[in-house]
């Protein structure tokens, strides 16, 4: 028998679960999706919303326990052999909380086989709501929180972050304050991903929370070497007498992401056939989860180009900034903490073995697909196709040919940079050097939009990656990954190589029947964490000192190492000569197993593009204020 493995994914809009093989190649998929499936919950999008005004965005918290039982049964209904899964991790979205009751602990540790989860975990719950990250209802608490620490910077500084209304502190400060008595109810809070990893064990312990995903919750302190909830945190959110019981309602945290946490609950077992024999690691946030999808290494970055575009930044280092996200590595063994120390013994859970802390940083943009619509369907008929063929004619014709024409499209109020509104387009009159540039209604000709908007939107990316990675000098990325549905325009991608000065690549998985390459379609979430079980499983079972603590890049590299020379064999039994198997990667430069570049830099664009940051940045601070002063 072969190890597999399972991933599972509890979504805003869909709990979904991917099965990988030993060498994570991914074998198959299911989904509940909220909606359609469980339409008795009444949700849209897979929330529910407060009165009109409130802000309030939600999801009950059974619907996440019914649509674990229903996924259990797509499972059954698609014949995964759930007997052979050694290990099982789950992601979730990032900072929405659930609160345990005070019976919760007794109700998990006594489930009965016979009947489902959802009847015998209704009352497990001290809140039947799980804030959405989309709830915008604690705008007056994040104020609260900043003024308390010193301010959007400071806070940053400390737990990775400003203060966020969807960020986890800023929602339990206003649960306390609205639902006292239900606060008091409460034995535990977790988050989504700790959630459904305590219900994976179903052991009776309400299991940790992961490190990479409390950096969502405002509330972890990144910045000192033992971490830690921190404490002035805690008493603005709490006050001085509500701190303690607030931490141990939040309990511990997982420093490492591939320690076994537990096994599978019998439930699981004697009800749907798992073997007792499968470990759970502790499961983590989406984004960190998505940015393990593409196994990132420092300098590498990922823009996901969807409704809201998403830029996320690996690095060694700790950079924090009100702008944006810092997170921890969501799969390293990371150093013991304050909290390990004092729990007796559990430091040497991972003295010794540890690795240098490795981040990521996540940058959001409320104007991603939205703006780039609006042009397509003001200037190009609501056609890609023309919208493109205006980028082809614009691009920059050599190194010299610099920006200017550039423009800022802040439809909805931005978050980078914070509070920008309005749309600002400017021209450059000189065509020697840098002349007067001025403000205007429109380009010249209009069509110029289209490129306009995509270099802007990808110097933004550029200007802030560069900060990330740190020095004064402008960083480039050594390469990104583009994802979401506008990173299938070859045009946008190919801009992207150029404005970033790197190259810009997808996965791809190699389908055997067909021997040729293709997009991986599958949810990189509920993957990713698949990797993390897989991971886990093999430090766990492993005599050699060495395997037992591997790195996660290292485990990862192996197993691609397994599915290449799989790949290889395969094509050689089928007979194919060495240029066939070339062909087979279609037009798609193959840059390593499983990852194909779709767009090179052309170095000519590209310095055109460096010789315009300064200028274009000057022009975005321009911009914020004309913008400000217009909403005044
Ligand atoms: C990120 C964020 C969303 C959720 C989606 O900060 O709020 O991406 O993680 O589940």
């Amino acid at each position: 028998m072969r190890p597999l493995f399972l991933g599972l994914d509890s979504s805003t809009q869909a709990l979904k679960a991917s099965l990988l093989s030993n060498d994570l190649s991914v074998l198959s998929e299911v989904e509940v999706r909220f909606d359609r499936d469980l339409p008795h919950f009444g949700t849209r999008g897979g929330t529910l919303s407060g009165p009109p005004e409130s802000g309030i965005v939600y999801s009950p918290v059974m619907l996440l326990v019914e649509a674990l039982d229903l996924l259990l049964e797509k499972v059954k209904v698609n014949r995964w052999p759930v007997q052979d899964i050694r290990g099982v991790s789950a992601a979730g979205q990032q900072h929405a909380s659930v609160y345990w009751s005070l019976q919760a602990s007794s109700l998990l540790a006594k489930v009965n086989p016979r009947s489902d989860l959802t009847s015998q975990l209704r009352h497990a719950f001290s809140r039947q709501e799980i804030p959405n990250w989309q709830d915008s209802s604690t705008t007056a608490e994040c104020g609260q929180l900043e003024e308390a620490l010193g301010g959007a910077a400071k806070l940053a500084e400390l737990t990775g972050s400003r203060a966020h209304t969807r960020f986890t502190g800023p929602q339990i400060m206003r649960f306390m304050k609205e639902k006292p008595k239900d606060y008091e109810r409460t034995s535990r809070i977790s988050l989504v991903s700790s959630f459904i990893t305590s219900l994976l064990c179903l052991d009776g312990e309400i299991k940790g929370i992961d490190e990479s995903d409390a950096c969502g919750m405002n509330m972890w302190n990144m910045s000192t070497p033992e971490r830690g909830w921190d404490h002035s945190v805690l008493m603005a959110i709490a006050g001085r007498r509500g701190s303690k019981a607030l931490e141990e309602k939040l309990g511990r945290v997982e420093s490492d992401g591939g320690r076994v946490v537990g096994t599978i609950g019998s439930w699981f077992v004697q009800r749907h056939g798992f073997s007792p024999e499968c470990v759970v690691c502790p499961g983590t946030g989406d984004n960190p989860a998505t940015f393990l999808s593409f196994s990132l290494q420092k300098g590498e970055g990922l823009v996901s180009l969807g409704t809201s575009d998403t830029v996320l930044v690996s690095t060694s280092t700790y950079n924090p900034d009100a702008e944006y996200h810092a997170f921890f590595h969501p799969a390293q063994i990371g150093s013991p903490m304050s909290q390990e120390k004092k729990a007796t013994g559990s430091a040497k859970n991972n003295a010794g073995k540890v690795q240098k802390m490795r981040y990521f940083n996540m940058l959001v943009y409320k104007n991603g697909s939205l703006a780039r619509e609006r042009i397509r369907d003001d200037y190009f008929d609501s056609s890609w196709d023309t919208f493109n063929q205006a980028v082809e004619a614009s691009r920059p014709k050599d190194a010299h040919d610099v920006l200017r024409q550039t423009g800022f499209w802040w439809p909805k109020p931005e978050i980078i940079p914070d509070d920008a509104t309005g749309v600002h387009k400017y021209i450059d009159s000189v065509e020697v050097n840098r002349g007067q540039t001025h403000k205007v209604t429109d380009f010249d000709p209009p069509s110029r939009n289209a490129s306009a908007i995509l270099e802007s939107q990808m110097m933004s990316f550029r200007s802030r990656a560069s900060a990330i990675l740190g020095g004064k000098d402008e960083c480039k990325l050594d390469r990104v990954f583009a994802t979401g549905g506008a990173a299938s325009n070859s045009t946008i991608c190919s801009v992207m190589a150029d404005v970033l000065g790197c190259n810009v690549c997808k996965p791809v998985k190699y389908v055997a029947e067909e021997a040729r390459w293709k997009n991986a379609d599958y949810n990189v979430c509920s993957v990713a964490v698949g990797y993390k079980a897989a991971w886990s499983w093999y430090r766990h079972t492993s005599r050699e000192e060495h395997d037992m603590w591997i790195p996660f890049d290292d485990f990862f590299k192996k197993c691609s190492e397994q599915r290449a020379s799989k790949r290889k064999a395969m094509v050689k039994t089928s007979g194919m000569a060495k240029e066939e198997e070339s062909n087979v990667v279609d037009a798609m430069d193959l840059l390593e197993e499983g990852v194909a570049i779709v767009a090179r830099p052309d170095a000519q664009r590209s310095q055109a593009y460096t010789y315009s940051i300064d200028w274009w940045k000057a022009l975005e601070d321009r911009a914020l204020g004309e913008g400000r002063e217009l909403a005044k």
